[in-house]
């Protein structure tokens, strides 16, 4: 069993820091779980350009307002508080943060902890994600 609390990932190489957000990873791939699990904050007034090519997400609002907008449809969705997505089409999308948004994220296949979004907003495909262990 694996029992890990927020406040000891937060500020370790699992804790990610880059434009607009931060993540902490707190289930990675080594943990052969089958899917990563990262407590994503957006933050205030970030608009992120993402396409998880390579990746099924489902993201889940813990706290904060912002939207997304699927760039195929031009459809946009309120994010608030109990709002859920699952981009189960590798859906292109915008995110934007209007407060800062807590976010709880699932990654099939799971996140490896060495990817950062190259310039689609993607992450690479598993296989090319090398010797990283985390
Ligand atoms: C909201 C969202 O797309 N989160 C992705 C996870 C985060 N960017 C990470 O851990 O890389």
């Amino acid at each position: 069993m694996i029992v890990r609390k927020l406040s000891e990932v937060q500020g370790t190489k699992c804790h990610i820091h880059a434009k607009g957000w931060d993540s902490v990873r707190m289930l990675l791939r080594d943990d052969k779980m089958g899917f990563s699990f990262h407590i994503t904050t957006i933050h205030k007034d970030a608009e992120l350009a993402l396409h998880y090519k390579h990746h099924l997400e489902s993201v889940y609002c813990i706290s904060g307002k912002g939207e997304i907008e699927d760039r195929t449809t031009g459809k946009v969705h309120l994010i608030e508080s109990g709002t859920l997505y699952a981009l189960e089409q590798h859906d292109m999308h915008f995110l934007r943060a209007f407060e800062p948004m807590v976010m709880a994220c699932v990654f099939n296949p799971p996140v490896t902890g060495a990817e950062v979004h190259d310039e689609s907003g993607a992450y690479p495909a598993p296989q090319s994600v090398k010797g990283v262990s985390v």
